[in-house]
């Protein structure tokens, strides 16, 4: 049964497929408290709501005796850090510049579950990342990988650059064996990070993490880090793309998952004028999506300010009357770094001007500066 599993899972184009116990990963419960007693979560409220239920997959569903860990790799076809070094594009992380795994691998997973059912009886629930599962441990039991120093699960053939979704199912299947750790000394990932988000190995502080700045917070992006944001605009691979194991990695076969050649290093200057619509159809079936066209071009005029393009200031200054404060206040900073003497001559009047207390903050910001 296991291997017409593996083999049909193959067909449906997962990488990796094994199987672990609900009851596998013991210790992440205890980390899991940890983490969120530290803070680390900032504003993703979702996480400490479902704190007990998420690293416990009988508390989710009593009923489940066995946990199918599938990986999907994504690897991409160059160095995504390439993209960083153009500093009047955008860069958009690996994971999102194709269509949503989400969607992706859902129907790939709903497949698969329903093959299970139709063979070998029981039932099923299919989870992929919005379910309350830790699917990084419950992937590390089952032996798909390790987690590394930056937290997310490496493997020997993939490197850092897979997708994990999880079947649960009431069969008891013969489980894997898990994966050990093989960091070793290594440290790459933990010095790549442009914002110092780990204050340990293995340990992630999200609230300083670009992944979670440019796509969970849904404030403005706190200044210290705006910076060594540089230009990306949706997600970061700096830890991922900086590990060895990456070596071994081949690029992803799921066609739907392939970088569209538009998202792979947009310019700043067209990103910074979309408007809903326009937003909407650059994104359709994109994970950037998501996030909306505020927080999205919030993210560009951050990426403005840091490009030193001041053939982009014209685009700026057309944002700082945008009907959003959390673009108004984007576009403040983005023009008090391109030219810092344009943005203080204004500052005064623009404070007073100014309804929203954030803004007016950026303004007088610029203007004691
Ligand atoms: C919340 C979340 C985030 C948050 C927080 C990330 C984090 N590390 O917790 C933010 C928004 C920052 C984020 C960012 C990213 N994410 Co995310 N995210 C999640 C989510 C929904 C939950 C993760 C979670 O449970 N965190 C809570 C912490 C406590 O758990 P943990 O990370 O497993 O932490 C463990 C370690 O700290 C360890 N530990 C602690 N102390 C010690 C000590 C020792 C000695 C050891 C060995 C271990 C250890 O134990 C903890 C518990 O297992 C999962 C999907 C899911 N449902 O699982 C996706 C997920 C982890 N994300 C994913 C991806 C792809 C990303 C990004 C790469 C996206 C991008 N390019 O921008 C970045 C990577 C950033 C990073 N370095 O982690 C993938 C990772 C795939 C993989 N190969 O691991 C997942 C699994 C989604 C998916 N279905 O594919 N993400
Ligand atoms: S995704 Fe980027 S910001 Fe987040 S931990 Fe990794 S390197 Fe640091
Ligand atoms: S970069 Fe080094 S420390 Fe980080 S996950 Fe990869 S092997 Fe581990």
């Amino acid at each position: 049964m296991k291997a017409a599993l593996i083999a049909r899972a193959r067909a449906e184009g997962f990488d990796l497929v094994r199987i672990a116990g609900p009851d596998a990963a013991p210790e992440a419960g205890a980390r899991l408290a940890a983490w969120l007693k530290a803070g680390f979560h900032g504003t993703m409220a979702w996480m400490a709501a479902t704190a007990n239920r998420r690293p416990a997959p009988r508390l989710v569903w009593p009923d489940v005796a066995s946990v199918i860990m599938l990986g999907v790799n994504y690897g991409p076809a160059e160095d995504p850090r390439a993209a960083t070094a153009r500093p009047e594009r955008g860069a958009i992380s690996v994971y999102a510049q194709g269509d949503d795994y989400h969607d992706v691998i859902k129907g790939a997973q709903k497949r698969l579950a329903q093959w299970l059912v139709a063979s070998a009886g029981g039932d099923v629930k299919v989870f992929v990342d919005t379910a309350p599962v830790m699917e990084k441990p419950l992937a590390a039991a089952a032996g798909l990988g390790w987690q590394g120093k930056h937290t997310n699960l490496v493997a020997r053939d993939f490197g850092s650059w897979l997708f994990l979704g999880a079947i649960f199912t009431t069969l008891k299947l013969p489980a894997d064996a898990p994966e050990r750790d093989h960091c070793g000394s290594c440290q790459a990932c933990l010095k790549a990070c442009p914002t110092a988000a780990f204050p340990r190995p293995y340990q992630l502080d999200a609230r300083r993490c670009i992944s979670y700045l440019t796509i969970e917070n849904k404030g403005p992006i706190p200044r210290e880090f705006r910076a060594a944001i540089g230009n990306r605009i949706y997600g970061c691979d700096e830890c991922l793309a900086a590990c060895p194991w990456n070596k071994f990695a081949v690029e992803g076969r799921a066609l739907r998952l392939a970088a569209r050649a538009e998202l792979k290093a947009p310019p700043l200057a067209e990103l910074v004028r979309l408007d809903d619509a326009a937003f909407r159809a650059l994104f359709a079936k994109s994970p950037v999506k998501r996030i909306g066209r505020v927080r999205f071009v919030r993210n560009v005029l951050i990426a403005i300010g840091n490009s030193g393009e001041l053939a982009l200031a014209a685009e700026v200054r057309r944002r700082l009357d945008d009907a959003e404060p959390l673009v108004r206040g984007a576009a403040a900073w983005a023009l008090g770094r391109l030219d810092p003497a344009a943005a203080m001559a204004e500052a005064t009047a623009r404070a007073a001007a100014e309804p929203d207390d954030g803004v007016r903050a950026e303004w007088h910001y610029i203007a004691r500066t």
